[in-house]
């Protein structure tokens, strides 16, 4: 593979939009797509909400809130102050300039638009000429199924019910019927591509809806190039969200080595941080390689270099396979 291969990343929240800016700052635009999942999306208030799109695109942009790990920096919040006093939904914050992007992508759906071909406009009007994709046009809910048997979409779990409820399982409601979104579809059908790298988001929650739609999954499993991912836990705790909290309530490591169980047979390595060096041989062991690296990007530079290693990575992978 060229230096700069034909790269699919696979993306979700806060960790998958960092590794997507740090590739998408070593990659020309035409050398890189980020598929997003869309299975955080909902109707709320009589707008349609991306949330996982929105972060990647507002992080590739450069206008991702950073506090908050969502919606826009520098926010304003008057329209949520207005209907709190008015009695309105709050549990969901909405802040004005985000409230822009829900209420246009609402517009343009409701025009009959499909959600990739919004994503490119949006993305447009940002600056970002990375192509940031929607896993598929169709819908596709994420659904929590919690040890009280209450079965919660995904942002009443996330958000409504701050992820206290106890976890026993996850279900992709209308995955089976779920096709790629079509720029999506012509990357993988198109033969061109050199590696695709799983971005360190929730296996179970951000990762593994992209995976749920079938052309997609099929996809890995039969793959000609190397899949590569990047553990989101970094010594036994996820970075941000409810990925270690999961993994404990489904009975499975909470570890890097927990992470390439999950992902077994679908990747042929794992990237995990330096804290997590001791698991690299167990890992390996499940037939997978490894690279121990600093996995924690807390700057512009720690993800520009993440992800050359990552890609550096990817590389060796081939070139391995290629010898076989
Ligand atoms: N997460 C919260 O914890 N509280 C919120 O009020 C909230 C609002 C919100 C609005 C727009 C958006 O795109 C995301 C928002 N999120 C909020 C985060 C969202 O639930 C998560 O980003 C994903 O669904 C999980 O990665």
């Amino acid at each position: 593979m060229s230096a700069a291969g034909n790269i699919l990343a696979l993306a979700g929240g806060v960790g998958g939009a960092k590794l997507a800016h740090g590739l998408a700052m070593t990659l020309a635009a035409d050398r890189l797509t980020v598929a997003v999942n869309t299975g955080d999306d909902f109707q709320h208030m009589g707008l349609y909400v991306s949330p996982d799109l929105d972060t990647v695109m507002y992080t590739l942009a450069e206008i991702a809130n950073q506090e908050t790990g969502w919606g826009i920096a520098g926010e304003t919040w008057n329209f949520m102050k207005a209907l709190e006093r008015i009695g309105g939904e709050t549990w969901f914050q909405l802040g004005d300039a985000d409230l822009a992007t829900h209420a246009e992508r609402t517009r343009r759906l409701a025009a009959g638009e499909a959600l990739s071909t919004i994503t490119a406009a949006l993305c447009n009007r940002l600056g970002i000429d990375t192509r940031i994709v929607p896993m598929t046009d169709h819908p596709v809910r994420t659904m929590i199924h919690a040890a009280d048997r209450a079965t919660l979409p995904f942002q009443d779990y996330f958000v409504r019910l701050k992820c206290a409820p106890v976890i026993a399982g996850v279900a992709f409601a209308g995955a089976e019927a779920a096709l790629p979104s079509p720029p999506l579809a012509a990357l993988i059908e198109g033969g061109k591509l050199d590696a695709i790298v799983i971005c360190p988001s929730n296996p179970y929650v951000s990762v593994d809806p992209i995976l749920a739609v079938p052309a997609i999954g099929a996809f890995l499993a039969a793959r000609t190039v190397p899949v590569v991912a990047v553990s989101p836990i970094v010594g036994g705790a996820a970075i941000k969200g409810p990925a270690a909290k999961m993994m404990g309530e489904l009975g499975v490591d909470v570890s890097a080595l927990g992470v390439a169980r999950h992902y077994q047979g679908r990747i042929d390595g794992l990237i995990i941080d330096a804290a997590d060096a001791a698991l690299a041989e167990p890992i390996e062991a499940l037939g997978m390689k490894t690279l121990v690296t600093g996995t924690v990007m807390g700057t512009a530079a720690d993800k520009a270099r993440l992800a050359n290693e990552t890609l550096a990575f990817a590389m060796e992978i081939s070139a391995c396979q290629e010898r076989k």
